[in-house]
Formats: C-alpha cells, sequence, structure tokens
C-alpha cells in the first residue's frame, strides 16, 4: 500500500517548523521529540492498564494530598528518565513534586525549563475515563549551570511551548510553539503520531460550559447569577447551555477546544484560590486556547500574565471560546 501523502508524522512536523528558524540550533526540537517518546512510553502502559496489574493505589500521597496511582507514579518516573538525559533541559518540575526535580549533575544546563502533570485525572483511570499528560516549557532565565526556582515561575506568556497527551477514544498529542495549535493522533499500528488536526480554532462561541455544579453552594453569588444565566430558557439566545463534566481537565478543555464553550474552576468557598494549578495545569492549557483563538481568565485578568511566586499555587481559570470568557468576565466584575 502506497504511503498517503498526508503522512506527516509529529516529528516531521516539528521539524519543518524548526526550519522556520534559521537561528535554530535544533535543542528546542530534540527536547519536543523527546516527550514524543515519553508520551508513546506512557500511552503504551495506560493503554493496557486494565489488563496488567499496574490499577490501584500506591501508599505514597502526593503534594496535593491526593492519593498516587500507580500509573501516575509510572507516568512521572518514565517522563522524568526520558527528558533527563536530553542535555536541553536545566530544570524540571512535576505536579508530583513538591520542589525541583533532581537532575544528572551531566545534564542539568541546558537552555530550557520543562514543567509537567504526568496524570491530569489520574482520579478517573480506574474507571477508563480519559486522562491526560500536561507541558510546559519555558526558555532559562538564569546564565548557566543548574537551573532554579527563578527559571520556573515565569508568567505564563513566557513560554515557548505548551501541549498535552490525551489518552482518549485515541491518544492524541495537541501542542503549540507559538505558532498555532496542531493536533496528531496516535497510530498504533506504527506507533507514529499523525497530523489529524492542523492549525485547530476555537469557535467564538459555543453550548457547553464545563464546571463542578457539586459547589455551587460554595460560589461567589456574581458567578452564581452566571451559572443561573446559562440554564435560564431563552432560544433566542440559545440557553439554556449544556453541561459537559468529565472531571478531567485535559479532556474538558480538548472538547472545549473543538466544539466551542467555557471551561470553569473559579474559586470557592473550599478553595479560595481555586483548585487547578497555575505552572502545571493553567498556564499550559491557556497558551494553548489563546493560541487557537481563545480566551483564559482568573477573573481580573488574563492567565498568562499572572506573575507565578510558587510552583503548586493555584489560580482561578475561565477559559474557552472569546465571546463565552467575556461574557462570563461581564458577570464576575459586575457591580454590586
Ligand atoms: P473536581 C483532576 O484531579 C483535576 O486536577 C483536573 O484534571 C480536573 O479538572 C479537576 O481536578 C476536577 O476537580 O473538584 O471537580 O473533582
Amino acid at each position: 500500500m502506497l504511503i498517503s501523502t498526508k503522512f506527516m508524522t509529529l516529528e516531521r512536523f516539528i521539524r519543518q517548523q524548526e526550519e522556520k528558524f534559521p537561528q535554530a540550533t535544533g535543542e528546542f526540537t530534540n527536547v519536543l521529540f523527546a516527550l514524543t517518546l515519553a508520551a508513546k512510553l506512557v500511552w503504551r502502559e495506560v493503554s493496557k492498564a486494565g489488563l496488567v496489574n499496574i490499577l490501584g493505589t500506591t501508599e505514597q500521597i502526593n503534594v496535593s494530598g491526593d492519593i498516587l496511582k500507580k500509573l501516575d507514579l509510572f507516568a512521572d518516573e518514565t517522563i522524568r528518565r526520558t527528558m533527563f538525559y536530553t542535555g536541553h533541559l536545566c530544570a524540571m518540575a512535576s505536579e508530583e513534586s513538591n520542589g525541583l526535580i533532581e537532575m544528572p549533575t551531566k545534564y542539568n544546563s541546558g537552555k530550557y525549563v520543562l514543567i509537567y502533570d504526568p496524570l491530569d485525572g489520574s482520579s478517573n483511570i480506574d474507571a477508563n475515563i480519559t486522562i491526560g499528560t500536561i507541558f510546559s516549557i519555558f526558555k532559562r532565565v538564569t546564565s548557566f549551570g543548574q537551573g532554579n526556582l527563578d527559571d520556573c515561575l515565569q508568567p505564563g506568556y513566557k513560554q515557548v511551548a505548551a501541549g498535552y497527551i490525551i489518552y482518549g477514544t485515541s491518544t492524541m498529542f495537541v501542542y503549540t510553539t507559538g505558532q498555532g495549535v496542531h493536533g496528531f493522533t496516535l497510530d498504533p499500528s506504527v506507533g507514529e503520531f499523525l497530523l489529524s488536526n492542523e492549525n485547530i480554532k476555537i469557535p467564538p462561541k459555543g453550548k457547553f460550559y464545563s464546571i463542578n455544579e457539586g459547589n455551587y453552594n460554595l460560589w461567589d453569588p456574581k458567578f452564581q447569577k452566571y451559572i443561573n444565566y446559562l440554564k435560564e430558557i431563552d432560544k433566542q439566545s440559545g440557553r439554556p447551555y449544556s453541561l459537559r463534566y468529565i472531571g478531567t481537565m485535559v479532556g474538558d478543555i480538548h472538547r472545549t477546544l473543538l466544539y466551542g464553550g467555557i471551561f470553569m474552576y473559579p474559586a470557592d468557598k473550599k478553595n479560595p484560590n481555586g483548585k487547578l494549578r497555575l505552572m502545571y495545569e493553567c498556564n499550559p492549557m491557556s497558551y494553548i486556547v489563546e493560541q487557537a483563538g481563545g480566551r483564559a481568565i482568573n477573573g481580573e485578568k488574563r492567565i498568562l500574565e499572572i506573575q507565578p511566586d510558587s510552583l503548586h499555587q493555584q489560580t482561578p481559570i475561565f477559559i474557552g471560546s472569546t465571546e463565552e470568557v467575556t461574557l462570563c468576565e461581564k458577570f464576575l466584575k459586575e457591580e454590586n
């Protein structure tokens, strides 16, 4: 069978993107290549988790107190091992670890910083519901040697790349380097991510809202008013909206990216700064959604403009179609 000319692999696409930058040294490309390998290694375990005794929990508790699933641990260690030896990273931080990851001395003075959530939505693992890996890449700000917190705690608009791998009905690698958002679907028969969604653009409007309504009584009254507005019956304005929520940020935002709508995790009485982490979840997803033509705010400003002061800080997030985020923002900023 002739290989279709559409056979655009992720590696070839990354290489083509690099050719647009004559001054490129290839280091950044190698970091992305290593990430695609890590994605395939994690996919291999996630896709057969039900078959081997890898489900269930470990006795370890991670920084956010979630029960650490065996797959979480596997994904975290796989990404570390694959990324350690690129030689192009000076610092790495995982959502599953307190501080910076200890890197091998000979390989810890590269140009880039990798911040990642190895397995987002892991509470869904045993129910075979979509989970994902999220990554964010910055250029270092210190001049040489091992990287430090200063290299990590940069505002999101300084990211040089962000992406996620979604392990769902099929496995996709979706990423941006500031040249649009592109999606690649894994063809397990050849073990390659093939271009399936070039230059993804989020619809300006959407009929889905995505949120954990169980927290309704914990929300600010202005936000409750906005959610009630979405549920009113008014054909002319396309209301009521439909609620879609799977409890995995990667899955909920991937659907929002493709179908339009809005995903939200606001502050509430239980989580006064919101639940989701700025560095590991909100920054990368916001960079992607903005690159696809959408918006991402914390209620006051762009997520990407928040100056982080700690690796695990949380932020409220309202992200998705421009018109939907702008409507939500109007309610949040309403005078009392
Ligand atoms: P809740 C998963 O644990 C996660 O970090 C995100 O992937 C998801 O959007 C959110 O938390 C779900 O939180 O409070 O609705 O269970």
